[in-house]
């Protein structure tokens, strides 16, 4: 709560945004009616790893306003992720770095506390095609669609399996760390459809998550998808909207949307 009311006065006073959509918040929020841009944040990602001094960070997508709009209309922001200016996020770990694309390829900054500004220390990142690392929270997977059971299966099954090589597995429990990771190394990253809720077809925000990831990952010449669409082409309806995400080294994206296809040919 501290960390979205720090953003929204941040944002608010600025002069540039018009509204705010936040995952700490119910509504939209009204900023400057002469703002020229949108900006949705998940203020404190992973927010239970605070506690136990585990990484964490700033997640934020960023929107042309159309002039139309009243400050407080929410239906401003039911923009598909292809019309993303700009989406990054800011990881506070061992050092604070903040990750940004403005659809000009994928660049890493570090905090450099000493002259106070954000250097770029890793610029145009590209995320290796293939990889032996996944991030998938496996307690959830009997909740999971036969086509997610099945790949993740045929990972663990390791180098006699059909993927004929061993995987390893990392999990963060802050996907702002667990995708960090991903643009530093490659992997895959998924938290995917589960029957649980209806009403949840995924966990993770559509609009404070799942996009801005999807198009530093696009970026960075990964790949961001639902399982069954790409995830900047999905269509918002509420602001708040959740969506299953798999997302990472194109690869091994293509190879775990190989089996949902399998799955949906055989229905
Ligand atoms: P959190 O609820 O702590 O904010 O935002 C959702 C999220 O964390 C992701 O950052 C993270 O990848 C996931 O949930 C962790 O989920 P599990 O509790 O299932 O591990
Ligand atoms: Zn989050």
């Amino acid at each position: 709560m501290i960390s979205n009311q720090i953003i929204k006065d941040i944002l608010s006073e600025s002069g540039y945004v018009k509204a705010i959509s936040s995952e700490e918040e119910d509504d939209v929020v009204g900023c400057n009616p002469e703002g020229k841009y949108l900006v949705s944040f998940d203020p404190l990602d992973g927010s239970s790893n605070t506690d136990i001094n585990s990484l964490i960070g700033t997640i934020f997508s960023i929107f042309h306003a159309p002039q139309w709009m009243e400050p407080n209309d929410p239906s401003a922001f039911l923009q598909p992720g292809t019309q993303m200016v700009a989406a990054g996020y800011v990881l506070y770990g061992p050092s604070t770095m903040l990750t940004l694309t403005t659809g000009r390829g994928t660049h890493i900054y570090t905090l450099d506390k000493t002259h106070g500004g954000f250097l770029l220390t890793k610029g145009n990142v590209q995320v290796p095609q293939d990889t032996s690392e996944f991030a998938i929270n496996m307690s959830n997977q009997r909740h999971w669609e036969p086509a997610m059971q099945s790949y993740v299966a045929d990972l663990l099954a390791g180098d006699t399996g059909p993927r004929g090589k061993n995987y390893n597995m990392r999990w963060v429990a802050a996907m702002v760390g667990d995708i960090h990771r991903l643009l530093c190394r490659g992997g895959l990253f998924a938290y995917p459809y589960d029957h649980r809720d209806p009403k949840k077809p995924g966990k993770l925000r559509l609009m404070y998550e799942a996009n801005p990831m999807a198009f530093l990952m696009e970026q960075a010449g990964g790949m961001a998808s639902s399982g069954d669409q790409r995830i900047m082409e999905i269509m918002p309806t509420d602001i708040h909207q959740r969506v299953p995400v798999i997302m990472g080294s194109a690869n091994e994206v293509e190879a775990c949307l190989g089996y949902h296809q399998q799955a949906q040919a055989s229905e």
